[in-house]
């Protein structure tokens, strides 16, 4: 979802495919023959070359198309954003992956309830706190500008609603003001997540 915001704030054509983790379709041989990693996000490119890793994928997307204004020219602004989308895609992500997909950390199911509810602890208590202290400035992630570290921060501001866990304020601020951006709002009906 934050790499679909990103395309919609680019504003060129692309196509979404949805992958069911449910049916474990990231693991089948379809996608397996595109990203042998079994992972989302993954884009094939107009040539057909696929890339992976949400930060490569987004840093691509935003020095492909500078005039969208997704990644800093300076370095110090660069670096600002790229520290908060590491954060947030390797480290608060896996406390997700832990509910999303708890199998990816133990082969043992009985132990599954227990991973899921590892993941909601570090997000409440480690994770978003961390959040929160960085959230100050703004009125986006890093600076007065959206930037590719605001899509993470989508994504995980959507996965927190699945998952009924609260923003903290300044966490749903920033939320809220990406929710009122238009592309914020196509992709919420294109993942049939807009509410009714
Ligand atoms: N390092 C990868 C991580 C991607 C990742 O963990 N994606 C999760 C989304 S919840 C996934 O595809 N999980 C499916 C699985 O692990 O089976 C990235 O930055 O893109």
């Amino acid at each position: 979802m934050g790499i679909h915001l990103l395309l919609e704030e680019i504003g060129k054509p692309y196509e979404t495919r949805k992958l069911s983790f449910a049916d474990h379709e990231q693991y089948k041989p379809e996608f397996a023959a595109i990203n042998p990693k079994g992972k989302v996000p993954t884009l094939v490119r107009d040539d057909g070359s696929v890339l992976t890793e949400y930060g490569a994928i987004a840093t691509w997307l935003a020095r492909s198309n500078p005039a969208s204004r997704l990644l800093p020219d300076d370095i110090e602004g660069e670096v600002r954003v790229r520290e908060l989308l590491d954060y947030c895609v390797g480290t608060v992500q896996y406390a997700f992956t832990r509910m999303f997909v708890p199998a990816v950390f133990t082969a043992n199911a009985a132990d599954h309830a227990a991973v899921r509810a590892r993941g909601r602890e570090l997000v409440e208590q480690k994770y978003f706190p961390v959040l929160e202290r960085t959230l100050t400035g703004g009125p986006y992630a890093v600076g007065s500008s959206f930037s590719i570290a605001d899509s993470a921060l989508f994504y995980l501001g959507l996965w927190s609603r699945h998952h009924e866990i609260a923003l903290p304020p300044n966490f749903r601020a920033h939320f809220e003001r990406l929710m009122a951006r238009p592309a914020a709002s196509k992709v919420l009906r294109d993942e049939g997540l807009a509410k009714a």
